[in-house]
């Protein structure tokens, strides 16, 4: 791997990704639409709408590998769920494709099962359950990167990302959380790990209470270390979340916005 591209690289992900790939790989190619800094010595950065088809294959020129954050992030109105998170990944893939990138690791969500319930614990072949417009895009992200590897052997990881914050908030965090040092562990993985294939994996920490069973992604070698649970105490003692469709199903308040199905 000579250059990585990473797009989405303002975003809480990227700049935990920024520093802890740099310097492992000869070039990190960064990308966002948003202010992104000076480069460092070992990055190169690039200013790009993943809605321009043109300007995303011209990226990718010399790029070995894509690390694909940009996206929105949460709930939003179709359209711009459409032209950030379903236009924008398939560019990336097609782009990547003509310029000859060998790999793609590309930041899905649990929001893509997300209606699962809590009581559940569900492993790499559970039905997609998406909670939201953003969730039914990560799916689709996820089917492109399935495409991709069936028709063009283009691989992929498409990692089910959990929480990513620095340390869980609340009690669904015990099960969804990613510490920082494990996510940056799984994106090296994904990107090292010979072969790769078309994989999906949650990108959990090591939870107690997680829901989420990684073992059919075992050729990867994530071995998270970090767990919630060591925050179990404190976090418990403060007041439980009350809405009940919020805490039945795994996507939490994502699958309890306009919830009306009972
Ligand atoms: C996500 O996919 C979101 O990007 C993030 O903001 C969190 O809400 C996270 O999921 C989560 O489920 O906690």
């Amino acid at each position: 791997m000579n250059r990585i591209l990473m797009t989405g690289a303002a975003g809480r992900i990227g700049a935990v990704l920024r520093p802890a790939l740099r310097g492992r790989y000869p070039v990190l190619r960064l990308s966002d639409i948003a202010e992104l800094g000076e480069a460092e010595p070992g990055e190169e950065i690039v200013t790009c709408d993943l809605h321009d088809a043109k300007a995303v294959e011209a990226m990718m020129d010399g790029v070995d590998a894509v690390v694909h954050l940009g996206a929105v992030s949460g709930e939003d109105t179709f359209d711009r769920i459409l032209a950030a998170n379903i236009v924008g990944a398939y560019n990336v893939f097609e782009g990547a494709r003509r310029q000859g990138a060998s790999r793609i690791v590309f930041a899905s969500s649990n929001h893509a099962i997300g209606f699962h319930e809590r009581t559940e614990r569900i492993g790499l072949d559970a039905s997609y359950r998406p909670d939201t417009r953003y969730g039914v895009s990560k799916a689709f992200g996820e089917i492109l990167a399935r495409y991709y590897f069936d028709k063009f052997g283009l691989e992929s990881a498409s990692l089910r990302i959990g929480t990513s914050l620095e340390r869980p908030r609340d009690e669904r965090h015990l099960s969804t959380w990613i510490s920082d040092p494990d996510l940056v562990r799984l994106v090296r993985r994904c990107l090292e790990a010979r072969p790769l294939g078309c994989a999906v994996i949650y990108g959990v920490s090591n939870n107690t209470r997680c829901w989420w069973n990684n073992d059919r992604a075992a050729h990867i070698g994530y071995r998270p270390r970090d767990n919630a649970e060591d925050y179990a105490e404190e976090i418990l003692a403060s007041a439980a979340d009350s809405n009940d469709t919020a805490t039945r199903y795994q996507g939490g308040p994502f699958a309890a916005e306009d919830y009306r199905a009972r």
